[in-house]
Parts: C-alpha cells; structure tokens; sequence
C-alpha cells in the first residue's frame, strides 16, 4: 500500500474507484461555513419536520437523543473538489425521523441555524440514505462541523449536508436553497458531477 504524505496533494483518481470524477482526496476536514458558527444551547434546541399544515414531528434535545442511533461510515464530496473517505458518523437515520410522518412530498428544504437552507429531492433523504449526525469520529459534532446536529446526505455533494440543522420542510415540489440559487445543482449527485445548473 503506499503511503501518502500529508499536504502532499492529491492521488490520482484511477487509482482509486471511491472517488467520484473531479474530486482529489483530503485527509483533512476543511470547514466550509457561509457564515460565522451559530452556537446552539442544546437546553434550546429542537428539531422540526413541518409542512403547509404546520409541524408534525418535533423532538427536543433528549428526545432526539432517545431515538434510534446508528453507526455511518461512509465517503463524502465537496463541489469544491475535495473528496474524504471512510468518515464515521453516528446519527438518527431519516427513515426513522419520517416513519409516522404521513405526506405526499416531492422536495424537502432543510433550515439551519443562522439561515442557511438547501433542497434535497424526498427520494434521496429515505431509505437509508441520510441522517441527523450527532457525532463525528467518535466525538460529539464540533460547531465548526455542524454540531450540535447536522443532515448528513453522504451520496451528494456535501453542501446538501446543512449545518446547524433546526428542521425540515415537506414541499410539493421543487424550490433552490441557499447554494442553488446562486448557481448550484438542484440534485448535486457527485458521480454524474451535477455542480452547477
Ligand atoms: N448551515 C450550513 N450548512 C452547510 C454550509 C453552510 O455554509 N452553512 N456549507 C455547506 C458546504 S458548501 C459544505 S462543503 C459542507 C461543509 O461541511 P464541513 O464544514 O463540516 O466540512 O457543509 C455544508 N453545509
Ligand atoms: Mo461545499
């Protein structure tokens, strides 16, 4: 196996299948906020799943922690070409989240702390594709990363991943967040390279 030095750069992407086209691969953990770290007093925070009715599923801190956890290992890809493999995670899966949640969305937008939001079409927050991480490498989820909580959408860029997540919002249909509308896919699929409109 070689051995990479780190800062060195880059390994080239024939070598290695994980990496989806584009992308070069990182050791490191870049943090990419639009903005400064929203601090989140876990006695304030909530998490909503709401629709043009209003709420319908909300969790407080330890409720949120009462739920099923599970254990993420999983590769991430950032639009701006770094790409991080095998990271681990522990958070609650999205299926869990949704399960009593009756709706006929097509889109959901996720709303962070500090004012950041992306859409994510339904499809590809269910079935074991996306979580609300708590952790991060064993640890509890450093603010700079997201903490307390963050969407964890691992098969698209990582910019659908929102920080500071506070709740989702069920659409019936389509709508661009923060990125997407400055330019940035409304899918954001990293192995078909869906950068930018
Ligand atoms: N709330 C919020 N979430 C966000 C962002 C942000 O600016 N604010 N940046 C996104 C982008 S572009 C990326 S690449 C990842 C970066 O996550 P990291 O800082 O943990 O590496 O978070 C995404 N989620
Ligand atoms: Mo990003």
């Amino acid at each position: 196996m070689a051995v990479i030095s780190r800062g060195f750069g880059a390994r080239r992407r024939e070598s290695i299948p994980e990496l989806p086209p584009g992308q070069y691969l990182t050791d490191d953990f870049p943090v990419l906020s639009a903005g400064p770290t929203p601090r989140v007093p876990l006695s304030d925070w909530r998490f909503d799943i709401s629709d043009d009715t209003g709420v319908v599923a909300s969790w407080d801190w330890d409720e949120f922690l009462a739920l099923p956890i599970e254990d993420v290992r999983t590769d991430i890809h950032c639009v701006t070409r770094w790409s991080k493999l095998g990271t681990t995670w522990r958070g609650v899966s999205l299926d869990t989240l949704l399960a009593d949640v009756d709706t006929a969305a097509t889109h959901a937008m996720a709303h962070s702390h500090g004012g950041y939001t992306t859409n994510i079409p339904f499809d590809d927050l269910r079935g074991g594709k996306s979580w609300i991480a708590v952790e991060f490498d064993g640890e509890p989820l450093h603010p700079e990363h997201g903490g307390p909580a963050r969407l964890l959408v691992p098969h698209l860029y990582f910019w659908k991943s929102a920080k500071w997540i506070r709740a989702l919002v069920l659409m019936d249909g389509d709508a661009p967040g923060f990125w997407e509308q400055n330019g940035y896919n409304m899918h954001g699929d990293p192995w078909t390279e869906e950068r930018y409109w």
